[in-house]
C-alpha cells in the first residue's frame, strides 16, 4: 500500500519522468503503472468490454463492445441493457439505500415525505389487500367506465360535459385524453409562459402500431387483451355479470376509436420543425377553427380552459393567446367524435385513465399489463418493487431525492473540472465555425454569439441543499404510508398545479429543468442552456482521477453533443436568448438542410438486425445524430488541445492503446448494449436517438481523425467513400 501512496506523489522520481510515460519504460518500472488503482480499474473495464480480435477499422462497435456483448444477458425485467442502463440500475441501488434509511426528522420535512412515499409504494401486502378498490372508488370523481358498470345510462349517459371531464383528467389526474393542454414557455417569447394545445399521446406509444398488421398485430391484440382483462377484473370485483362477447365488442370499439385518432395525428417527422407547428391564435378563434360536436353539446374551448385554470384561481378570456401545435389533428378530431356514441367516447377516455392507474393496484391488476409489456418490450417480468419505487419517487420528488443522492454519492469538486471542459469544448465549437465552407460569415457570427450565450448547469441546484426551500417545494403534500394509490394522486395534482400556476409568471431561466439523480444530459432551446446532472458525472463518463482521454471521450463528447443540440435541425430555430427567431441567411439555411440530408440518408441506410432488419428513420433521429457528430469532433479536438498544452498522458496499464485510441474506445463503450427484438421494433419507431451501435458507427465513419488514430485505410468499412459533416 505504501507504494500506492508513493506513486501518487508528484515528487516520485521515477513515475513522473518523461521516459516512464512510454510503454517500454512502463514495463521496467511496473510499480508506477500498476499501482495507480484508478487507472487499473479503468483499464480492466476497457479490456473486458472490448474484443481485440475484431479489426477496429472494419467494425469499431464490435471491437469496442464485443467482450461486453459476450458477457452480458439482458435481465428478464429489462427491454434493453447497456452501460447506460447499468449506470441507471446502480443509481437506483443508491437511491434505495438513502430512501430506506431511518428518518428521525419531523413529517413536514421534504426528505421524510420522500421516504414515506417510497415506503407506501413498497408496502406490497397492503397494496395486495386493497385490490382494485382505490381505483373503483376514485372513478366516480371522473366518470364511470361504461364497460365496467351496469348503471351507465341512468347516471352518466346524458348529463356530462366533455369539457369538464377532459379538464379534470388533465388538471387533477395528469392524464390528457383527446386533447392535450399544457402551460409552458412560449417558443417566440422565452420569458413568458403560454397555453399550448396539442395532440394527445396514444395508449400505444407510436401511431405506427395502429395499423395492427404484420409485426404490430401482436401489439394490438395484446393491447385489447389488456383492456378486456381489466374490464373483467373490475366487473368481477363489483360482483357484476361478465358477458365476454359484450366486453369484447366494446373493447373493439375503443380500439377502433383510437386507431382513428392515431390516423389523425401528425407524424414525428411532420412535427420536427418547431416553426411549422407553432400556430398562435386567440382562444376565441379556437371555437371557430376547431369545432367539436359532442352529442351532449358543442365543445366550448373557453369553458374548457377556464375549467382547468380555475384550479389555480386563474381565468382566461377569449382574448387569451393560445399556441396550437396540432391544428391538423384538431380539424380531424370532429369527424371522429361524430362517428362514435357518447358511451364509446367515454369508454375510450376512461380506459386511458384506468390504464394509467393500474400500476398502483394489486398484482392481479398490474399483471393485466403483461401481454402488452411482452409485445412492446419483450419483458417477461416486472422489475423488483424497490426499483420501481425508487424510480417513481425520484421522478416525482426529484429535488428531495436528489438532495439525498448528492449527499450520499456526489463530490462537489467535479464542478471546476466540468467548467473547464465546457469552456474548452465551446471554444472548439466556435473556432470550428471558421472551417465551415457552407456557412456565410454573418450567420457564423450569430452562431458564435449563440454558442457564447449558452449557460451551463452542473451537478445540482444549490436550492435543494436549503431545508426551507426544499420543504416549501413539497409543502401541502401529506402522504400516508398506507395509501400508495392516493399518494400518487396527490403527487400528480401537486405537479400539475405547479405547472398551471406558471401561466402568469415570468420564466425563471435559472430554475433547474431536472433533478440531480439522473444519468443523462440535456439542452434546453428556450433557455439556451446545457445541463449535466450529478449522476452522469461518474465513470465511464467522468472521473477526477480518470485519464483525460477517457473524460474527453466520455463527458467531453456529451458536452459537445449538448452544445450541438443548440444548432441541430430543431435547436437552430432558436436564437441566443432562447426565442424562436430566424438568425440564418437564406443561403446558409439552405446549405444546412442539404448537409442534414446527407446525415438523414446515411443513418437511413443502416439496417438494424435486432429490429428485424428494418432501417433506421434518418429524419426521426436527425437531431441526435447531428449532435453526436458534432460532439465527437469537438471533444476530440479539445483533447488534442489539452495534450498540446499538458503533454501526452502516461499510458494505461496492460492495454496497448495510445490515448487517442482510448478516447474513441471510451466513447464507444458507453453504447455497449443490446435490445430485446420487441423493444428494438418499438424504439426504431419512437426513439429519436439512434441505437448505440449506429451512434458509434455513424459518427466515427464521418470523422477522419478516427481513421487516423487507428491507422485505417481507404477501403476499410470505417472509412466510407462519402462522409457527412454539418458542424
Ligand atoms: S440528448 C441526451 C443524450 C442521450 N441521452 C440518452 C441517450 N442519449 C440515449 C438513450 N438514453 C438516454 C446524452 C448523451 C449524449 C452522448 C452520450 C451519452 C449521452
Ligand atoms: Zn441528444
Amino acid at each position: 500500500m505504501s507504494a500506492v501512496h508513493h506513486c501518487h506523489s508528484p515528487k516520485h522520481p521515477v513515475c513522473h519522468t518523461k521516459q516512464w510515460r512510454d510503454m517500454h519504460h512502463c514495463r521496467l518500472y511496473p510499480v508506477c503503472c500498476f499501482l495507480d488503482s484508478l487507472s487499473v480499474l479503468a483499464a480492466a473495464r476497457l479490456i473486458e468490454n472490448m474484443d481485440s480480435k475484431v479489426d477496429p477499422c472494419e467494425n469499431f462497435y464490435e471491437y469496442a463492445c464485443g467482450g461486453w456483448l459476450k458477457k452480458n444477458i439482458i435481465p428478464e425485467t429489462s427491454s434493453r441493457y447497456s452501460t447506460f442502463d447499468i449506470l441507471r440500475h446502480e443509481l437506483a441501488v443508491v437511491l434505495k439505500g438513502v430512501l430506506e434509511r431511518q428518518d428521525t426528522s419531523n413529517s413536514s420535512n421534504a426528505l421524510t415525505k420522500a421516504r414515506v412515499l417510497y415506503k407506501s409504494c413498497n408496502n406490497e401486502s397492503l397494496i395486495e389487500q386493497r385490490g382494485g378498490s382505490p381505483l373503483l372508488s376514485v372513478l366516480p370523481d371522473v366518470l364511470e367506465w361504461p364497460i365496467a358498470t351496469d348503471h351507465w345510462d341512468t347516471k352518466y349517459g346524458t348529463q356530462w360535459r366533455a369539457e369538464d371531464i377532459i379538464a379534470k383528467l388533465n388538471e387533477k389526474y395528469l392524464k390528457p385524453v383527446l386533447i392535450y393542454f399544457f402551460v409552458s414557455t412560449d417558443d417566440r417569447d422565452s420569458n413568458s409562459h403560454i397555453i399550448h394545445i396539442d395532440q394527445p399521446s396514444l395508449g400505444l406509444q407510436s401511431r405506427d402500431y395502429y395499423v395492427c398488421a404484420g409485426p404490430y398485430k401482436e401489439v394490438c391484440d395484446a393491447y385489447e387483451t389488456f383492456m378486456f382483462d381489466v374490464a373483467k377484473l373490475m366487473r368481477s370485483d363489483r360482483g357484476l355479470e361478465i358477458n365476454e362477447t359484450a366486453i369484447r365488442e366494446e373493447v373493439n370499439l375503443i380500439m377502433q376509436l383510437e386507431q382513428d385518432m392515431a390516423n389523425a395525428t401528425d407524424t414525428s417527422e411532420e412535427r420536427n420543425n418547431p416553426t411549422l407547428i407553432y400556430n398562435k391564435m386567440h382562444l376565441g378563434a379556437m371555437n371557430v377553427n376547431f369545432t367539436l360536436e359532442f352529442e351532449s353539446g358543442v365543445f366550448n374551448w373557453t369553458h374548457f380552459i377556464n375549467k382547468i385554470m380555475e384550479t389555480v384561481n386563474l381565468t382566461v378570456t377569449d382574448a387569451e393567446d393560445i399556441v396550437v401545435y396540432a391544428p391538423n389533428y384538431l380539424r380531424k378530431l370532429n369527424a371522429i367524435i361524430n362517428k362514435y356514441s357518447t358511451r364509446q367516447i367515454q369508454n375510450y377516455m376512461v380506459w386511458r385513465f384506468v390504464m394509467s392507474m393500474v400500476g398502483g393496484l394489486s398484482k392481479s391488476y398490474r399483471d393485466t399489463r403483461k401481454p402488452l409489456q411482452k409485445a412492446i418490450y419483450g419483458t417477461t417480468s416486472e422489475a423488483a418493487i424497490w426499483q420501481q419505487c425508487a424510480n417513481y419517487v425520484n421522478t416525482h420528488m426529484d429535488y428531495a431525492v436528489g438532495r439525498l443522492y448528492v449527499e450520499e454519492a456526489f463530490s462537489k469538486d467535479s464542478k471546476s473540472m466540468m467548467d473547464e471542459l465546457i469552456a474548452e469544448i465551446r471554444d472548439v465549437f466556435i473556432s470550428n465555425l471558421n472551417d465551415l465552407p457552407w456557412m456565410d460569415s454573418e450567420t457564423k457570427k450569430e452562431a458564435a454569439k449563440k454558442a457564447l450565450a449558452i449557460s451551463e448547469k452542473i451537478g445540482y441546484s444549490e436550492n435543494i441543499m436549503d431545508d426551507n426551500y426544499l420543504n416549501k417545494e413539497y409543502e401541502g403534500l401529506n402522504y400516508s404510508a398506507d395509501e400508495y394509490f392516493e399518494n400518487t394522486l396527490k403527487t400528480s395534482q401537486m405537479t400539475q398545479k405547479k405547472r398551471l400556476k406558471k401561466l402568469r409568471v415570468k420564466v425563471n431561466k435559472d430554475e433547474w429543468i431536472t433533478g440531480p439523480a439522473v444519468v443523462n444530459a440535456f439542452y434546453s432551446a428556450s433557455r439556451n442552456q446545457i445541463v449535466f446532472p450529478a449522476a452522469i458525472l461518474q465513470p465511464p463518463f467522468f472521473g477526477k482521477g480518470q485519464a483525460r482521454s477517457l473524460n474527453y471521450g466520455g463527458i467531453g463528447m456529451v458536452i459537445g453533443h449538448e452544445i450541438t443540440h443548440g444548432f441541430d435541425d430543431s435547436g437552430r430555430n432558436y436564437d441566443k436568448n432562447g426565442d424562436m427567431t430566424d438568425w440564418w441567411s437564406p443561403s446558409s439555411s439552405q446549405k444546412f438542410q442539404e448537409l442534414s440530408q446527407c446525415i438523414v440518408d446515411q443513418y437511413g441506410r443502416y439496417s438494424w438486425d435486432l429490429a428485424n432488419g428494418q432501417n433506421l428513420n434518418g429524419n426521426l433521429t436527425l437531431g441526435e445524430n447531428i449532435a453526436d457528430n458534432g460532439g465527437i469532433r469537438q471533444a476530440y479536438q479539445a483533447y488534442q488541445n489539452y495534450v498540446k498544452k499538458h503533454g501526452t498522458e502516461k499510458p494505461l496499464p496492460g492495454i496497448d492503446l495510445n490515448h487517442e485510441q482510448l478516447f474513441f474506445l471510451n466513447f464507444a463503450q458507453v453504447w455497449c448494449g443490446t435490445h430485446r427484438p420487441e423493444h428494438a421494433a418499438n424504439s426504431i419507431k419512437t426513439d429519436d436517438h439512434s441505437p448505440g451501435e449506429f451512434r458509434v458507427m455513424g459518427s466515427l465513419q464521418n470523422f477522419p481523425e478516427f481513421a487516423r488514430a487507428f491507422n485505417c485505410k481507404k477501403n476499410n468499412a470505417m472509412v466510407p467513400q462519402t462522409t457527412c459533416r454539418v458542424w
